[in-house]
């Protein structure tokens, strides 16, 4: 199974080069980072530690992601985090059950798995909660989180039409797969801090807004 990494990543040159040094020590293909129009030295550590990288000057994690997936030729592509939230390291655990050709989708989620302290404030812990509760009645699910971090069987992918190119990115790829009957599992990950660099979506308010508003938006849209 070939496996591509697509890291978003806007202005994280702090965590970039040693995010994609530690992936690239997975067995993996390749690590592909979706540089979002940084202003910092992203796209040239990402470079340097042995990343493809692609530019993507519309800003949004969707478009970020959807830029990297382009670029992608694998059989799965895995997307995680470029600030270090996620642990590269547990790749081979979010990648068995596709091995196993027992799902198409894996979801890794951080309630089953460690959430670090500090990792995740407590309005992004309540919001998760009930809108994968209201996901799981909408769409037939028993999803316990909304991480990005997550692996899809490239084809899948490509056959779901992606429009939502912000925050609703992640959620799109989850309910248009449930109702694709496509096989979705999750995996306990852990969930750090980030490592370096500013928050633009659950530190700051305005991200924390628009986030919930898209994602309980592409929650009840594909639900009828
Ligand atoms: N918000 C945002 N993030 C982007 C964009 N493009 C790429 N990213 C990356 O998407 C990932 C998630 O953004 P974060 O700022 O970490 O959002 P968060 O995880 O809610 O917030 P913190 O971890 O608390 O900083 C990071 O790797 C960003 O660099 C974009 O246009 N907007
Ligand atoms: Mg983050």
């Amino acid at each position: 199974m070939d496996v591509a990494v697509v890291i978003p990543a806007l202005n994280e040159a702090g965590n970039i080069g040693a995010l994609v040094a530690q992936t690239l020590a997975q067995p993996v293909s390749a690590v592909i980072v979706a540089d979002n129009g940084s202003t910092d030295d992203t796209a040239r550590l990402a470079r340097q530690a042995g990343a493809q990288v692609v530019h993507e000057p519309r800003r949004g994690y969707g478009f970020a992601c959807a830029a990297g997936a382009a670029a992608a030729n694998a059989d799965v592509l895995v997307f995680l985090d470029g600030d270090f939230s996620c642990r590269p390291a547990e790749l081979p655990a979010l990648l068995a059950p596709l091995r196993q050709n027992r799902a198409d989708l894996v979801l890794g989620s951080r309630v089953l798995g460690q959430i670090a302290p500090g990792a995740m404030p407590p309005h992004q812990r309540f919001g998760n909660w009930l809108t994968a509760r209201l996901m799981n009645r909408l769409y037939g699910l028993t999803v316990t989180d909304l991480g990005p971090y997550r692996a899809i069987r490239r084809p899948l992918l490509q056959s779901l039409g992606m429009r939502e190119m912000t925050f609703g990115w992640p959620t799109e790829m989850t309910v248009k797969s449930a109702r694709r009957r496509a096989r979705i599992v999750e995996v306990p990950v852990s969930w750090l801090p980030r490592r370096a660099g500013r928050s633009k979506i659950s530190g700051t308010a305005k991200g924390t807004v628009l986030a919930a508003y898209y994602i309980l938006g592409v929650t009840l849209r594909y639900a009828f």
